[in-house]
């Protein structure tokens, strides 16, 4: 499995799968959710909505991931997953206990992309936008969790490619840093 990185949208992506930064609710939001069922048509929601009645009625728990079509999008699945909001300083132990749950988002997406045997995965920066993570942590947590699958999770003959879909070149250019020095240290 190769890791890698690309500026731009993800709702634009040719992969097999799009992951969705969502909410608990699975009804929508901003941010990636937003632009993914606003570009991915009513389809998905449908399902969401589908789900949520039928398993999730209290909603998707925190660091979790469900699957749906999606839609118009070009990819044959949306899998949300909900990431944690960052704590706040002077909460202590959450910061490891949220810090799992990312890593736990990435963990059960990429799980689920390959039990639906997608070959590429486009992901985004989880919990850095509405959620308030900031972008160098979310990239270690994130990149630290990939490339541990990879090695460790039977990935590498499931899946081709994870990519993750930066938007900026600030949050690029963070993502860059931090693939560089844990592959090849500092
Ligand atoms: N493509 C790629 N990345 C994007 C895009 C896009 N089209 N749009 C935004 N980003 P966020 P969260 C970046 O807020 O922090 C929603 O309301 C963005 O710059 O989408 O996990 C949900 O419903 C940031 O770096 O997700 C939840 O309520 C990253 O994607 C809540 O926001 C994640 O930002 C989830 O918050």
């Amino acid at each position: 499995m190769e890791i890698t990185l690309t500026q731009g949208d993800i709702t634009e992506q040719q992969v097999d799968a799009i992951v969705n930064a969502a909410n608990s609710s699975l009804l929508g939001g901003g941010g990636v959710d937003g632009a993914i069922h606003r570009a991915g048509g009513p389809e998905i929601l449908a399902e969401c909505r589908a789900l949520r009645a039928a398993h999730y009625g209290k909603g998707l728990p925190t660091g979790q991931a469900v699957a749906t079509t999606a839609g118009r999008l070009p990819a044959r699945w949306v899998i949300h997953t909900v990431g944690p909001v960052h704590p706040d300083p002077r909460e202590g132990a959450e910061l490891a206990r949220r810090t799992e749950l990312l890593a736990s988002c990435y963990r059960e997406s990429l799980r689920i992309a390959t039990e639906l045997g997608a070959r590429s995965v486009a992901l985004p920066a989880v919990s850095t936008g509405v959620y308030g993570w900031p972008m160098e942590s979310a990239a270690r947590i994130a990149l630290a969790e990939v490339m541990e699958m990879g090695r460790t999770g039977g990935l590498d003959e499931a899946i081709d490619e994870a990519r993750f879909v930066l938007f900026g070149a600030d949050a690029y250019g963070v993502f860059e840093r931090v693939l560089q020095e844990l592959s090849h240290g500092p």
